[in-house]
């Protein structure tokens, strides 16, 4: 198979356009220079501020709140609980019914350490948090659940007594003689990590009373409308009495796609007090509440003895932390992605999701589909090993081939497109597979203390998941600049230069004199925010559209003061023009003017150079790609040192490749940090062990080698730009290629599988077992789905 040398599109398309090109961020002047303004920015006049009392106990139940003292603290306004909030609830995205809803803040008993029970509201910050340390909660400690497997085998109620169980299970009809074509049959277990997703801005929010009764609010948020949706509801209000502003947001990483019960009580305090509300979360609120994945996944793969897979059965169970909403619905994405890249003609996957006492699971860069990817990846490393196949050419045998796109897998993705094998190929040639296990080989036979590993791992994700359209509206000004409204919000992606790069290539004019309105209920009709790495594919395809309304409409009005044939006028530079005669032609500016003028105007135009579309894709992209990893493992003190990270990546047609090499190196350093650093702990008290940036390890820039990124370009067939997302992909393949490097270096001494993060200690006990002969089987009994709703 010929590869291209480098697949990273070049600086500019033959064709002069400016699609496909590196544009500089137009953001980073503003956000390198510190004029960039975040929540915590705001400064408003009289606002005050709130400060949440938290719960020590992972499951008690509150007996008592004494107030008296933090009440009596200079400055403070109102210590107010449950109580006093009219029984306020938090509302839920994915609401899971009345017995497993959550109150605004804790009523009677508290299920997470770190759950707010009151809320401080005083004048200033020290006033609040002075009064936070004076307030006194009595609690009666209940029995804390930390293991989601005991609790579902239990059937246990212990979270959710009156629901009759703390489990949510989702059963799907028995797929008939699910293994029967197998010669064997590998079983595994899985731990998918619990992380977070640690944006550097945490959550925040003013709220300020309008004279109308409703509130305005400045939100760090990835959606205004699904916050102002979810508040309105929570506050009983109507949606036009709430207005969802977000100011620059310092990354969201798909954990501030909603909204927390902290706004739903600071919303409702400004309009109880008639005073602008603040809360600015800190860094160890937020790693009590924003945590995300935690899935185990029990896995059974049907093998023929050539390597061909036959099948596969899985059993996913979500740690769905305190209250199941987003953690519920997680493992049904995992499902949607169980095939992978391959041929697996038969699959039954069932899930259920636990409530247990740890924070609430959410949604984290992936959400559901770096789960699949990972049990798929190390089941087929697992595979590889047992049946004494290269991992590579396990892989060729089984992945599906670019003739077989489109195509529908057994649990309902429909692939679009892409080159599966190239991608793998790609990834092998760029890490220089060959060179790589010959120096392998070489180590192991001089005994050397830092043994090689070398992972692959191919992925394919889905993009688009949840809602398929997007708002984008556009209007040429006076002046000739274009403004853009769009559904979406930004959040470090880029889009300001992003869709930019759209209109000027469609009206021919300069990135500059386009401005992006977003993340503002006032001035953008509706939208779906940003998640799912959907904003290019749905809210750009959307910018297309109402250019090229806005382009029918004007060449219309040029057609006419130009006394010429509708047919005859195109776009030029900065205009229209009649075509070939470039002395007849107007700029954008002449025809809005004129477009503006009654008398110039024709009579059947109406004023004004604008278009509202809400394009509606009507499905999911799949973008897809392969990772390559080289680990050197110290096998005396168990350190893992990454030296290579190939990663190629499609994401159909590209828009800027620099844009999208900064959302590849961003997702490799968070998938590969969930293989190498990162875990949320607890300890058996459901104490948060990792409250802090000191313990819970975040790497930098300086744990990581430089990535050595390609792109390939598999259009989609369903968008006109051809684009698929690229914001989480990276991510998704990084994870499974570094853990199977690692375990690949410690093969030798018949080391199978390690749980993740692969920290020193982990991989340093693993091999000290070994040694002692001490390799474990899986020891985790299959577990029993038995009930539950088919749909
Ligand atoms: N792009 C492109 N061509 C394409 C697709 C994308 O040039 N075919 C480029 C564009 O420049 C676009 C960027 O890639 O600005 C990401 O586009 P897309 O894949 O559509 O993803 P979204 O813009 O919808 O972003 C969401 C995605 C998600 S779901 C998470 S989580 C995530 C991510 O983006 N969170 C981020 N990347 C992040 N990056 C930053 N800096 N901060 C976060 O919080």
């Amino acid at each position: 198979m010929s590869i291209p040398p480098n697949p990273t599109p070049g600086l500019k398309p033959s064709n002069g356009s400016v699609m496909g090109t590196r544009v500089l961020r137009r953001e980073d002047q503003v956000l390198l220079t510190g004029h960039a303004r975040f929540v915590d920015d705001l400064d408003v006049d009289g606002a005050l501020v709130a400060c949440f009392v938290r719960s020590t106990q992972a499951h008690a139940r509150i007996l008592s709140i004494d107030a008296a003292d933090a009440s009596a603290v200079p400055g403070v306004v109102g210590v107010l609980t449950s109580a006093d909030l009219d029984g306020l609830m938090a509302g839920s995205r994915f609401p899971m019914g009345p017995h497993l809803a959550r109150s605004a803040l804790a009523h009677d008993v508290v299920r997470f350490q770190g759950e707010p029970v009151a809320v401080v509201l005083a004048e200033t910050l020290h006033a609040a948090s002075d009064a936070l340390e004076a307030v006194i909660v009595e609690f009666d400690p209940l029995p804390v659940v930390l293991d989601p497997e005991a609790s579902l085998a239990a059937g246990a109620a212990e979270l959710f007594p009156e629901a009759g169980s703390d489990s949510l299970i989702m059963k799907f009809p028995a797929v008939d003689d699910l293994h029967e074509d197998a010669d064997q049959i590998l079983t595994a277990r899985f731990v998918n990590t619990r992380m977070s997703a640690v944006p550097l801005e945490c959550h925040g929010i003013v709220a300020e009373p309008r004279g109308d009764g409703g509130v305005t609010m400045h939100v760090s948020t990835q959606g205004v409308h699904t916050t102002r949706g979810g508040l309105a509801e929570a506050l009983g209000l109507d949606e036009s009495l709430v207005d969802v502003v977000a100011p620059w947001v310092g990354g969201g990483f798909g954990a501030k796609g909603g909204w927390q019960p902290e706004h739903v009580v600071v919303a409702h305090l400004a309009r109880t007090y008639g005073k602008p509300v603040s809360w600015k979360e800190t860094r160890s609120e937020n790693l009590v509440s924003m945590q995300a994945r935690d899935q185990i996944q029990h896995a059974r793969l049907g093998l023929r003895s050539d390597g061909t897979i036959t099948s596969l059965e899985v059993i996913a169970i979500s740690d769905a932390g305190a209250y199941p909403g987003m953690g519920a619905m997680l493992p049904m994405a995992t499902r949607l992605m169980a095939q992978g890249n391959y041929r697996i003609p038969k699959i039954q996957f069932d899930c259920a999701a636990v409530a247990t006492n740890k924070g609430p699971l959410g949604a984290f860069r992936g959400a559901g589909r770096p789960q699949a990817t990972y049990f798929v990846e190390r089941l087929i490393d697992m595979a590889a090993r047992e049946l004494a196949l290269d991992p590579v050419d396990m892989r060729r045998r089984n992945l599906l081939q670019q003739h077989e796109l489109p195509v529908t897998t057994a649990t309902g993705a429909e692939y679009d497109s892409g080159d599966y094998p190239l991608a793998l190929e790609t990834a092998v040639e760029r890490v220089d597979y060959a060179r790589v296990r010959q120096e392998q080989a070489e180590r192991r036979a001089a005994g050397d203390h830092k043994q090689l590993g070398i992972g692959v791992a191919c992925y394919v994700e889905v993009t688009a998941p949840f809602g398929t359209s997007e708002f984008a509206g556009i209007e040429i000004l006076p002046t000739g600049r274009v403004q853009l409204r769009v559904g979406t919000g930004a959040h470090g992606q880029g889009h300001e230069t992003t869709f930019a790069m759209i209109v000027a290539d469609q009206l021919r004019i300069p990135v500059d004199a386009v401005d992006l309105i977003q993340s503002d209920t006032r001035l953008v009709e509706r939208g779906m925010g940003t998640n799912g790495s959907r904003s290019v594919q749905l809210a750009g395809s959307a910018t297309l559209a109402a250019c090229e309304q806005v382009i029918d409409h004007a060449r219309e009005l040029a057609a006419s003061l130009l006394e010429a044939n509708v047919e005859d006028i195109e776009v030029s530079e900065g205009g229209l023009q009649v075509a070939g005669v470039p002395t007849s032609r107007l700029s954008w500016a002449a025809l809005v003017s004129a477009s503006l003028d009654d008398d110039r105007r024709p009579s059947h135009l109406r004023p004004g150079l604008g278009a509202d579309t809400d394009f509606e894709q009507g499905c999911s992209t799949f973008p897809y790609g392969a990772h390559a990893a080289v680990v050197e493992v110290d096998t005396d003190t168990g350190a893992v040192e990454l030296v290579h990270m190939v990663s190629v990546d499609d994401c159909g047609t590209i828009i800027n490749p620099t844009l999208v090499e900064g959302q590849q190196h961003g997702g490799l350093a968070t998938g590969i940090s969930q293989a190498l650093y990162e875990h949320i702990a607890y300890d058996e008290h459901g104490n948060l062990l990792t409250g802090n940036l000191a313990s819970y390890a975040m790497p930098s820039a300086a744990e990581f080698p430089f990535f050595d990124t390609a792109s390939l370009q598999t259009p989609t067939p369903h968008n006109a730009l051809g684009a698929k997302g690229i914001g989480e992909a990276a991510t998704i393949g990084s994870t499974p290629a570094v853990a199977n490097a690692v375990i690949d270096a410690l093969a030798p001494m018949g080391i199978t599988h390690i749980d993740l993060p692969l920290t020193p200690e982990r991989v340093w006990r693993a091999m000290s077992d070994a040694r002692e002969g001490n390799i474990s089987a899986p020891g985790h009994p299959w577990p029993i789905v038995t009930t539950g709703d088919p749909s």
